[in-house]
């Protein structure tokens, strides 16, 4: 019989979850008294009672460090707590999109990821707790909310502190606990369930065709050391036949080797890197857990995230799962390129503009309103399941390269020739002083909403803009009704561009500060011209207009897209014998932005 032990705790103060869970610093996890049991048993206080003794909760992770010792935790305080039975993933491993499926297939009341996504790892590194509900998407504010206010008054929790699992023995385990009915926890294969909905989803036959059949293309998949890796090993290599070096950095590691397990053109340098050197028609990175991708063509050629989704929704009948269900409709996050809507308007299909965060697009898909969605944050998903998914959307990708038999390049120039363009960049400031970056943000949101900003016109160099809205974007559910409000403020010019100021929601440290732009082409001549010289009027406009490098002490982002245009623009540039030119301006790049987030 396994004992029950109440233990007295002090209640915190900044378990807020973010935009996706707790995300904080090892250290403040390890040094702090209780810090994780308190949070643990703020999300289980979250289930009803008298549900948790016919309740399956699900856990995973990305392999990051901390993790085992998290679920240890987990497991022993859902024992205490009279939670039935736990579905773990093999040594604590199950990527984000995973954890999702096995949810929705185990009928489960939720699940618990460990992870703190493309975040660096390692002692020194970030941890993260997120709970996901029954539907298999994050849980919604009503019960972050809800888990925020628990934990702030937390006065005990419950463990049994004797408990322990052996997390690399697949099978179940039960164990008698105190008062309650006998608690199973079983540990399953990572990647059978998952597998087994992505046949259900494409054309497995067609892929394998694709990857390892007579006019096989050659694809090189980095999982950057997360979570990610098995998956590709047993479903891209060993089932689609793949050969074994088509897949890199595919053992999960505690520091994620050291690196940023983030999936965009500066941490994934060795993918692009490789891509150029022109032996792959196919490239894509993954996210520490799994559901962000970054989608590379022949020679580097990057594709935007905002593009990505936009390219799948204009060929969404090469994947066989549509086909099946027909488009509902489709849904970006707010701050994501209209490039999205253009494909809407044009195949005469919903869409919606929601907050940024994946857990908004669940209500919309539960209620048969949304098929596919994306955002400029490298993620890409579908109902299938309730979070972004990497896999899938690299496996949309090659569905449409199979029934295209075109190029990734040729795909997308082919897309802004129908559509028009959506040049986008995001400026982030990183680790800005909280106060500073809160008083620029209200500061800037008394100016906007002085009567007179409306109609105001901004001048940068000989392009000029005149304000057609301009207020702090609030999105009421159309589902439950549900408001949320200070969700990034927006100003729209009479043209449709678009600048948009945001906190976000996922730093672990101080406040980061996120600028995006958004401006649309039409003209089939202009799509080609450099995106720094489109955007740059409109990045000067705003810092001038919010003074964020004055009110924060910085020179310049931490990070900027830009980086990303002048990989793409080399790639146009060296097609036109302009190479000279492009590395001056990435030179001159490289002054203003570091690339180190
Ligand atoms: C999370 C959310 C995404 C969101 C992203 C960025 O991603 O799931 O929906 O776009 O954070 O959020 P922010 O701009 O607030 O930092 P992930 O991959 O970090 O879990």
């Amino acid at each position: 019989m396994v004992k029950i032990t109440t233990v007295k705790t002090k209640p915190y103060t900044d378990q807020k979850p973010g935009t996706s869970g707790l995300r904080k610093r090892v250290t403040v996890f390890q040094q702090n008294q209780h810090y994780a049991e308190n949070f643990i048993q703020s999300i289980i206080s979250v289930i009803e009672p008298a549900e948790r003794q016919a309740a399956t909760l699900v856990v995973g992770g990305d392999g990051r460090f901390f993790m085992k010792d998290a679920i240890q935790l987990i497991v022993q305080i859902s024992a205490a707590n009279g939670i039935n039975h736990l579905v773990i993933g093999h040594n604590g491993i199950m990527s984000t999109p995973a954890v999702s499926c096995v949810i929705r297939k185990r009928k489960a009341v939720g699940g618990i990821i460990l992870t703190a996504s493309h975040n660096p790892g390692g002692p020194n590194g970030d941890f993260g707790i997120k709970y996901n509900i029954s539907s298999g998407g994050p849980a919604p504010e009503g019960i972050t909310n809800k888990i925020f206010e628990i934990s702030k008054s937390l006065q005990e929790y419950h463990i049994c502190p004797d408990l322990k699992v052996d997390l690399s023995k697949i099978g179940k385990q039960t164990f008698e606990v105190d008062t309650f009915k006998p608690f199973t926890v079983e540990i399953v294969d990572s990647v059978d369930d998952y597998a087994e909905m992505l046949r259900g989803i494409f054309d497995f036959a067609a892929l394998k065709e694709l990857l390892s059949g007579a006019n096989h293309i050659n694809v090189r998949l980095d999982a950057m050391h997360g979570v990610v890796g098995p998956y590709v090993k047993k479903i891209v290599c060993e089932e689609l036949g793949s050969p074994a070096n088509s897949a890199v950095n595919c053992v999960p590691q505690e520091d994620f080797g050291g690196h940023h397990p983030d999936p965009n053109l500066t941490y994934a340098a060795d993918l692009v890197k490789t891509m150029k050197g022109g032996e792959y028609d196919f490239g894509a990175a993954f996210d520490g857990d799994g559901d962000r991708n970054m989608v590379l063509g022949k020679h580097g050629f990057f594709v935007n995230p905002s593009d990505s989704v936009a390219v799948i929704a204009a060929n969404i009948k090469s994947i066989p799962y549509f086909q099946k269900t027909g488009v509902k409709g489709l849904a970006r996050s707010m701050p994501t390129s209209g490039a999205l809507d253009n494909v809407a308007k044009t195949l005469q299909m919903d869409l919606y503009e929601t907050p940024t965060g994946w857990k908004f697009f669940g209500n919309l898909m539960d209620a048969g309103k949304l098929s596919l969605c994306g955002e400029e944050s490298f993620g890409t998903g579908s109902d299938h399941i309730r979070e972004k998914d990497g896999l899938w959307a690299v496996l949309a990708w090659l569905s449409i390269l199979a029934t295209r038999k075109q190029s990734v390049e040729e795909i997308m120039k082919d897309h802004w020739q129908k559509f028009g363009r959506n040049f986008f960049t995001r400026y982030d400031y990183e680790e800005v002083d909280s106060d500073a970056a809160n008083k620029m943000m209200k500061d800037l949101e008394a100016a906007m909403f002085d009567p007179s900003f409306k109609g105001k016109k901004f001048s940068s160099g000989d392009k000029t803009y005149e304000v057609a809205i301009a207020d702090n974007f609030a999105y009421t559910d159309p589902v439950d009704g549900s408001v949320s409000k200070n969700q990034g403020l927006r100003i729209i010019f009479s043209d449709g561009s678009r600048v948009i100021f945001r906190l976000s929601g996922t730093g672990s440290a101080g406040a980061t500060i996120r600028l995006y732009i958004d401006s649309y082409e039409k003209d089939a001549q202009k799509i080609y011209q450099d995106p720094q010289a489109i955007l740059a009027p409109l990045v000067d406009i705003a810092l001038k207009l919010s003074q964020l490098h004055e009110r924060t002490g910085r020179t310049g982002p931490t990070s900027c897209f830009f980086v990303l245009f002048c990989f793409f623009f080399l790639n146009v540039c060296l097609i036109n014998s302009c190479h000279s030119f492009v590395c001056h301006i990435l030179t001159n790049m490289e002054r203003h932005c570091t690339f180190s987030s």
